[in-house]
């Protein structure tokens, strides 16, 4: 299991709305402030691919584990 700890901070950047999850309109411009413009369709299936649980949106636990892989 990924340390997530470790991207908390990030993971609280990218939360914008602080709600806790990171959605795929703030994984969008996640990917927009690393200079990599993505679709809607492209960010909603970063998100599914990443949703381990299955609620459609990304945990701590989750992001930990996706920026361990790579999110392109
Ligand atoms: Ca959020
Ligand atoms: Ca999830």
């Amino acid at each position: 299991m990924a340390n997530a700890e470790q991207y908390r901070a990030t993971f609280e950047l990218v939360d914008v709305d602080g709600d806790g999850f990171i959605s795929p309109g703030e994984l969008k411009s996640l990917m927009r402030a690393l200079g990599q413009e993505i679709s809607d369709t492209r960010a909603v299936e970063v998100v599914v691919a990443a949703d381990a649980n299955r609620d459609g949106k990304i945990s701590l636990e989750e992001f930990a584990v996706l920026m361990e892989r790579g999110v392109a």
